[in-house]
């Protein structure tokens, strides 16, 4: 039955019909390699689709996308939505144990591969699994090109979804223990881009997009696929890491308008020697992931003057709820709720918070996800009635602009990711050095969140600095690498609580 609440809707429909209607010939993605418009786009989404359903994945089936950025990353992850195949976009930098919890957990059937990444898949898919591997030019796997091109058939209406039915999943890390699967609706990934990109930024048809955080993240994927898409704009996908170089080189030779990154990619463009006249295109800067230091904001302003607008986001809120705008902006601060969006501010008496008190940030709005997939008690915990918990501890003043104030929690941001301190001092100790080790969160030059490792040495080092490298090799080794200590303290012993719990806030070193 089709009701108020329960509309006829496709997300992967909404997003491309309109420019077909509209803007067939405008090209919408341009990568490394190629170019593709809105209706090479669209024939190639629906010709996906169609051959998603002759290797038997069907609709509710999960299908988990490893890719870097390019331009089939768009045709597969809208071609699986128009089937009512839920993709589940993943982080391309994570240890394979981490692939291999994702794929149990999400009983995929199917993952699509990058073939630069296929590697780190070999050892998981044993011949007796029935998992599909999908990739470009690997005999092992059925080929992705194949399946983008060489069907004759269009799948030539998209699946007759609910707006309230699951669209894609993506994987939050945002609290201790296994990564969560996060569901998203179909009606979430356009009300983003109505309700942030579209009244916050302005954005229009003639903005040129690029996103320094990738497709795989909340944050990348609203930037440079969604926004774009809700207006006929064009979405520059680089596969490379982002660097100062590779970034400033992108919008130097696409004339970017749009650029979205993070404050430690902030930082390390103004530190490094890059000329302004590189970025005369840029009409305005989006930040997000951590906070970003007033510092930072006047010193980009400074540099280019134009503004950079610091938002919180969070991948179970799927874009950014709480933003500084164009002409209002407090530098240090987040902002005021996005339009659609309410905040509040609960205390530790679980009241509502008065101005000026801190206290843990809910929100409230459009693009909520459902559920984490398979964990009841951190879904009831995290998505209570309509308010979702975002873990964070925030101000707000009297005119109703929030700060941030750090996480209620353990965890830290540290170039825009989660890291938990658990996972890093589990990797720490599995160094034959190492005794006990416990981490925090300490501040670099920049005022910017990165990890810090005091350690109890099972013996006295003979080359500390040369033991440092060696454990920040094996943390390396084992996580995701950014999450390795930045500096070392060597120490006998660790403050602990009378049960033995490591006192953290104790070794912290810095005020929030
Ligand atoms: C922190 C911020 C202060 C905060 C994200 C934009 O970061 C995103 O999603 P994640 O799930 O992390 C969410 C958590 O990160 N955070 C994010 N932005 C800010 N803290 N100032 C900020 N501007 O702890 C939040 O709870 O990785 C960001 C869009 C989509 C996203 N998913």
């Amino acid at each position: 039955m089709i009701t108020e609440k329960n509309k006829i809707y496709n997300a992967a429909y909404d997003l491309i019909y309109r420019n077909i209607r509209d803007n067939p010939n405008k090209i919408a993605f341009i990568d490394n390699n190629d170019k593709i418009t809105y209706n090479e786009l669209y024939i190639k989404i629906k010709v996906f689709s169609s051959s998603t359903r002759n290797i038997n994945i069907n609709v509710n089936d999960r299908v988990i996308i490893c890719m870097d950025d390019n331009i089939n990353y768009p045709i597969v992850f809208l071609g699986l939505i128009w089937a009512g195949v839920i993709p589940i976009c993943i982080n391309t930098l994570l240890p394979s144990k981490d692939y291999k919890y994702m794929i149990e957990d999400s009983e995929a059937k199917a993952v699509i591969i990058s073939d630069q990444l296929i590697d780190k898949f070999n050892s998981l898919i044993q011949k007796d699994n029935d998992i599909l591997l999908i990739s470009n030019g690997n005999e092992n796997c059925i080929d992705l090109n194949d399946l983008i091109n060489q069907n004759k058939h269009y799948m030539e209406k998209p699946m007759d979804t609910n707006d309230s039915d699951t669209a894609f999943w993506l994987y939050s890390s945002g609290s201790t223990g296994s990564p969560k699967g996060t569901l998203h609706m179909h009606k979430s990934l356009v009300a983003t881009a109505e309700n942030y990109a579209k009244k916050v930024l302005n954005i229009t048809n003639n903005d040129i997009f690029f996103s320094a955080a990738k497709l795989f993240f909340a944050y990348g994927l609203g930037n440079a696929l969604t926004f774009p898409m809700s207006v006929g704009a064009t979405s520059i996908l680089m596969s490379d890491r982002p660097t100062p170089e590779s970034v400033s080189n992108i919008i130097k030779i696409h004339s970017v308008t749009l650029f979205f990154g993070v404050p430690t990619l902030y930082a390390a463009l103004l530190n490094s020697k890059i000329s302004s006249s590189l970025f005369k295109s840029l009409r305005l800067s989006v930040s997000a992931g951590e906070a970003l230091p007033a510092n930072l904001y006047e010193r980009w302003y400074k540099f280019l003057g134009i503004k950079v607008l610091d938002g919180i986001g969070s991948t179970e809120m799927l874009h950014i709820f709480i933003s500084n705008t164009i002409d209002n902006i407090k530098p240090g601060a987040s902002g005021k709720p996005v339009n659609g969006y309410e905040a509040r501010l609960i205390n530790d008496d679980g009241k509502v918070a008065s101005d000026n008190e801190i206290a843990e940030l809910e929100v409230k709005g459009p693009s909520s996800a459902s559920s984490y997939w398979n964990k009841p008690q951190k879904s009831s915990v995290t998505f209570k009635d309509e308010w979702t918990k975002t873990g964070d501890k925030y101000i707000r003043d009297v005119n109703g602009i929030y700060t941030y104030c750090g996480r209620a929690d353990d965890m830290m941001k540290v170039s825009g990711q989660y890291v938990s301190p658990f996972e890093v001092e589990a990797a720490l100790q599995s160094h034959e050095e190492v005794l006990e080790a416990a981490v925090v969160a300490n501040r670099d030059s920049n005022n910017l969140i990165k990890p810090k490792a005091f350690v109890i040495l099972k013996n006295k080092p003979n080359d500390t600095e040369n033991l440092k490298i060696a454990l920040t090799n094996h943390v390396k080794n084992q996580l995701t690498p950014f999450k390795y200590p930045r500096w070392y303290e060597f120490v006998n012993e660790l403050p602990k609580t009378a049960t033995g719990k490591i006192q953290r806030y104790k070794l912290r070193t810095y005020n929030d």
